[in-house]
């Protein structure tokens, strides 16, 4: 028998195909953790990485089952940032990174999935994987390419008189703000990865912004001091959080 090319530690087939993708992914997030100094980005490459290792262990299940919910984690949060940077004409690192960590989770699930289908025999899909991955790979960057061909351009500009904050390595730039009472307008950008909302449950606010992009929310607010968050689970824990003095 022929010995299959060693990519993804001797794996063939479905398995192959995960543990490729989820090494493609690390490789993204931690090229963009490193880069952009974002923590949330390089521990999800850490954790891709102890996905591809748990495939060692026993028949493999816990890594295909870590793996393929990394990958539809990962989906959730990127698609709908991809396909608006790709509506949005954001830059051009907005635009990829999100796009190709949604391509290779597409072909990383698929493989994920049909490993644990085929879990008694390791290397199923020794013919069909590759194709499917490729194929997976070009029919997001084809979709998104579309969208990104098909629309136009719009610019995003903070409104007159709009309160800027920043979300930057998951913490808000400036963590408190000063407005006057009546109406007012806060402009959040966000230059993280993963999404962040901007919460002022008091006041019943709840902005959320993709990634690289800027969102702008306006509300009533009489004078006193009221405290604002990003509800994306354990963002608040990590620091996400600020006050807004309303006079
Ligand atoms: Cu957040």
């Amino acid at each position: 028998m022929r010995t299959a090319p060693r990519i993804g530690s001797g794996l063939v087939g479905w398995r192959r195909l995960t543990v490729v993708a989820a090494l493609a992914n690390a490789v993204v997030l931690f090229g963009y953790g490193l880069t952009r100094g974002d923590r949330e980005a390089l521990g999800f490459a850490v954790v891709m990485l102890v996905g591809v290792g748990l495939l060692r262990i026993g028949s493999g299940m816990l890594g295909l089952l870590v793996l393929a919910a990394l990958f539809v984690n990962i989906q959730f949060w990127m698609f709908p940032a991809a396909n608006g940077n790709a509506t949005y004409r954001v830059g051009l690192a907005d635009l990829l990174v999100p796009a190709s960590l949604v391509a290779f989770s597409l072909a990383g699930f698929i493989g994920a999935v049909a490993g644990l289908v085929h879990l008694r025999d390791p290397a199923a899909g020794r013919g069909a994987a590759a194709p499917t991955g490729i194929l997976a790979v070009v029919f997001i960057f084809t979709s998104l390419g579309l969208v990104w061909a098909m629309t136009d351009a719009e610019t995003e500009v903070v409104p007159e008189g709009a309160l800027e904050v920043e979300t930057t390595n998951v913490a808000f730039v400036p963590d408190s703000l000063r407005g006057t009472g009546g109406e007012l307008t806060v402009a959040v950008r966000n230059r993280d990865l993963f999404w962040h909302t901007f919460t002022i449950d008091a006041l019943g606010v709840d902005l959320t912004a993709p990634v690289g992009r800027l969102r702008s929310v306006t509300f009533e607010a009489q004078p006193g001091t009221y405290s604002y968050y990003c509800r994306i689970p354990g963002h608040a824990t990590l620091g996400m959080r600020g006050t807004i003095t309303v006079r």
